[in-house]
Order: structure tokens, then C-alpha cells, then sequence
């Protein structure tokens, strides 16, 4: 065969591979599409106007914690350029944006005796933009950024928060509630607590694992249970909308089939989405026996008088059950657990040495710029249906999902996240999961907590070097508003 023959047969076969169409998979007219943002990630403006101090404020300017030793002092700007922000959720074509709302920036001082208006403003200009441009509202009442004032009193560990938080959860219904719809009380319990209180790795950075992680989560589930009921018994009957939270968690898969294995990675999930689902979304209540038995079990050998868990009375176990008119999840990553093989020493108290599993991941495991976020799409589905079996098949709505990179517009990572996740979506919808909304993290490069900004999530560019924090599509905006566009993906 001539040479020219050959060049042109290896040019047809390598076209003919390259362009052959992969299988298209089509999402149920049923579910809708958005993206997410968080006030302190992307806001900026830290002090104008009357704005009081919160806790990464606080924690930004006064510490070395953040790698790049930034802060959210500007963010995206989005405090002064939101009109862009929706031209861009416009061009994405997404059904919705969630964004939350900085408690200081409407109650200066955190306490509800005085009313930031210009705060007010803000937020209500944004909704009215939003649905002017036929972009429905999903409103976070709070994603992290405690006013400060409150924190010296203890923050999520002093008990009267759950009041205080009620009564800000009160002005945002009040001010907001004829236009939004749609609410979540809090953005991943888990995270502000066990990192938070129980860790140094974000503000208010306590260090008192085992203990002061618990008390957060006790107040932090009433304050939830103490909003959800104001707003069904006074608000909803006029306003019509519905409230619930969004958990996160990583997927606990068992390292084997031993029975030793399976009950570590049962444990696993019990503490980290179990410590916030099992008192909300379970039939029973209450956190779970797992959780109560073995910080129970150690604390009594650590010499402890009472379990460092605290205590739920009946009344309160029945005022927490049901609190939410869907489960909202965010979720990442996957990882490995099994059960050591020899007893854990408790050298020193914590929440990981009262679960006492060891976690793992497959080095063959994708990575991300995250050393915590390993791309495994089959345990996305798999925790999709660890929920179903778990809390009798509740409504789930996907609150966060997606993929941290250097910088990079040319972002095929990214893109290769998404398609492997929103494949492992469907094949749990397939599978039965009632899944009704699905929520990509996050529709521009922001501010990323004690990453600062050498980590980004976006879909969009934004240059931080730039005044006007220009926003630029990146490849994995196209992908998402192409899936969008055609409700379809292709088969991975
Ligand atoms: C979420 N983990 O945080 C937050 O809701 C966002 O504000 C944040 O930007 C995003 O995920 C990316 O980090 C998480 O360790 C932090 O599993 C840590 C974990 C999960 C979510």
C-alpha cells in the first residue's frame, strides 16, 4: 500500500475514533440546576457602611492561619459587582443561585435590636435582580461568618445561640421571605464544628476536639429546630416556602467485606453525617446509639463524669425530628475505612479517637489541588443511596459538589469531575434516589477559608490581582451550560 494510502486510512481511523458520538444520557425534566456562592467568599466590602465584625474578620486580620495570608476584605467585589454575577448565572442558563447572607452585615452587633439598612438593601436588591432576570433565590441564612460580638461569648457552644440565631433567622424571613422560597438554616454543621471548635483549621479555631465540637453541634441543632419551627408555624403559611439544611459529608466505603470493616465504615458515616442527620431525618431521633454509646464508653474510661456528648430530654429529640422539608447535601470526595487492628490507645480526647477507624484512599485515586479531594464519582453514588436506605428514601437536594484547581481556564479536570459526577448522579437517580436539584460548586473563583485563594472552585475566572476582579468563563462553564441547555450528558 502506498505511503499516502496509509497515512490516509490511519487519519480515517483515528477520526472516526475521536468524533464517534459517546452515548448521550438524558436528567429527568424533574430536576433543576444552579450554582453557589457564600457572603464571606465572595463579597468583600468587610467594613463599608455600618457592617459589624464576624469571625473570619477577625480571624484573617489577626492570625497567620491562611496560606497565602489573605482575606475576604474584597473577595470577588461581589458587594459592588452582583450585576455581573447574574449576567454570568444568565449565561450559564442555571434555574438558580444560592447565596448566603452575613449575619453582620444586617445586624451590625449580631443581636436583632438594630437593623443595618443599607445590609437590607443589599440583599433585597440582589433578589430583585435575581428575579427580574427569572433566576429563582436559594438563601443560606448562614455559611460561617459568626459576628464576632457573639463569639466572645462563646459562640456555637453558649446555649442562648440558639435564640440569637432564631431571632437573625426572624429578620431574614421578615425581610426577605415574600420573594425567597427557599431556605437553608446552615451550611455543613459538621464542618463548622469539628473543624472549627474542634480544630485549628477554621475560625473560631478552639482546639478542643471531644469536647467543644459537641457542644457546637448540640446548640447548632436546636438553633436549626428553633428556626425551622418559627418559620413553618408563623411564616409559611403565608409565604409558602420551604427550609431545611445541607450536611456534608465524604462517602465511608469499607475497605472489605469483614464484618469488622463494614461496621468502622457504618461507624464513620454515623459520626460524620449521622452526628447532624440522625436527629433530624431518622424515624427514631435523637443521635444515634453509635455516636451515644461510644463517646459514652470513653468518656466514662477517660474519667469524665458525664458523657462529653450532651443529652437530649424526649421533648427535644420530638422538636428536632423532621426539621426539613428535604435533605440537602454537599459532598466532594470518597475514602476507605477499616476497623485497627489492634485497640486505639486513647491518648488524647478528640472526635476521631471516639469514632477510632482508620481512613484511607487509593493512591490510583485521581487528586485535586485539595490533599482531602480524591475524584471517585461511583461513591457519590453510592452515599446518594447510603441516604435513601438510610433515612427512608428522602427528597435529596445536592447543595455543593465540585473540583479545586491551581488556576487554570483551560480547566478539563474540572470538567472531567463533573462528568464523572453528574454520570454517578443519574445512575442514583437510576437506581431509585429521589434526587430533585443539583448544585455546582461555585460559580466563580472565591475566597476558600485557610486555602485563601490558592485553591479555586470556579466556573468562572476571577483575577484578584485586577481592582475590578474581571470574570472570565472558564472551559468548564461552557460544559455546564452545554449540559444545561441540552438537559443531556455524555456517558463516561
Ligand atoms: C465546603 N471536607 O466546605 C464549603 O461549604 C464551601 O464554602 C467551600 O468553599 C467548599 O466546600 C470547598 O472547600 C468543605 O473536609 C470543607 O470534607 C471541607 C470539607 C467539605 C466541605
Amino acid at each position: 500500500m502506498a505511503f499516502a494510502n496509509v497515512v490516509a486510512l490511519l487519519c480515517f481511523l483515528a477520526t472516526s475514533i475521536f468524533t464517534v458520538e459517546g452515548e448521550v444520557r438524558r436528567f429527568p425534566d424533574t430536576i433543576s440546576f444552579g450554582v453557589a456562592t457564600a457572603s464571606y467568599q465572595v463579597e468583600g466590602a468587610w467594613n463599608v457602611s455600618d457592617k459589624g465584625e464576624n469571625i473570619w474578620d477577625r480571624f484573617t486580620h489577626t492570625t497567620d492561619s491562611i496560606r497565602d495570608r489573605s482575606n475576604g476584605d474584597v473577595a470577588c467585589d461581589s458587594y459592588n459587582q452582583h450585576r455581573r454575577d447574574i449576567e454570568m448565572l444568565k449565561e450559564l442558563g442555571v434555574d438558580y443561585y444560592r447565596f448566603s447572607i452575613s449575619w453582620t452585615r444586617i445586624l451590625p452587633d449580631g443581636f436583632s435590636n438594630r437593623l443595618s439598612q443599607d445590609g437590607i438593601a443589599y440583599y433585597n436588591t440582589l433578589i430583585n435582580d435575581l428575579l427580574e432576570a427569572n433566576i429563582t433565590p436559594y438563601v443560606t441564612i448562614y455559611h460561617w461568618d459568626l459576628p464576632q460580638r457573639l463569639q466572645d461569648l462563646g459562640g456555637w457552644a453558649n446555649p442562648m445561640m440558639a435564640d440569637y440565631y432564631t431571632d437573625f433567622a426572624k429578620v431574614a424571613f421578615e425581610a426577605f421571605g415574600d420573594r425567597v422560597k427557599h431556605w437553608l438554616t446552615f451550611n455543613e454543621p459538621w464542618v463548622i464544628c469539628y473543624q472549627g471548635y474542634g480544630m485549628i483549621e477554621k475560625a473560631p479555631a478552639l482546639d478542643m476536639s471531644g469536647i467543644a465540637d459537641y457542644l457546637c453541634g448540640h446548640s447548632l441543632l436546636k438553633a436549626h429546630a428553633k428556626a425551622y419551627h418559627l418559620y413553618d408555624d408563623v411564616y409559611r403559611p403565608t409565604q409558602n416556602g420551604r427550609i431545611g439544611w445541607t450536611l456534608n459529608t465524604n462517602y465511608h466505603e469499607a475497605a472489605s467485606q469483614s464484618p469488622a470493616d463494614r461496621e468502622a465504615a457504618e461507624r464513620a458515616m454515623q459520626f460524620e453525617l449521622g452526628w447532624f442527620g440522625h436527629p433530624v431525618f431518622s424515624s427514631e431521633g435523637d443521635y444515634s446509639q453509635i455516636l451515644k454509646d461510644r463517646v459514652n464508653q470513653k468518656s466514662s474510661e477517660q474519667g469524665y463524669p458525664r458523657s462529653r456528648l450532651p443529652e437530649f430530654t424526649s421533648e427535644e429529640v420530638a422538636y428536632l425530628k423532621g426539621t426539613c422539608d428535604f435533605f440537602g447535601l454537599n459532598h466532594y470526595s470518597t475514602n476507605f475505612v477499616r476497623m485497627p487492628t489492634m485497640a486505639l490507645k486513647s491518648s488524647k480526647v478528640s472526635f476521631d479517637d471516639d469514632l477510632g477507624v482508620e481512613k484511607f484512599v487509593d493512591p490510583a485515586w485521581p487528586g485535586s489541588e485539595a490533599d482531602w479531594l480524591k475524584v471517585v464519582p461511583w461513591g457519590f453514588r453510592n452515599l446518594l443511596n447510603w441516604i435513601r436506605n438510610s433515612y427512608n428514601s428522602p427528597e435529596i437536594i445536592v447543595f455543593e459538589n465540585g473540583f479545586p484547581d491551581r488556576d487554570d481556564k483551560d480547566d478539563v479536570d474540572r470538567i472531567n469531575y463533573y462528568n464523572g459526577y453528574m454520570n454517578a448522579l443519574l445512575d442514583a437517580m437510576e437506581d431509585g434516589c429521589n434526587v430533585t436539584a443539583y448544585t455546582a460548586w461555585s460559580l466563580m473563583d472565591n475566597f476558600e477559608w485557610s486555602d485563601g485563594y490558592t485553591q479555586r472552585y470556579g466556573l468562572y475566572h476571577v483575577d484578584f490581582n485586577d481592582p475590578m476582579r474581571t470574570r472570565t468563563p472558564k472551559a468548564s462553564a461552557m460544559y455546564y451550560k452545554s449540559i444545561l441547555e441540552t438537559r443531556t450528558i455524555e456517558r463516561d
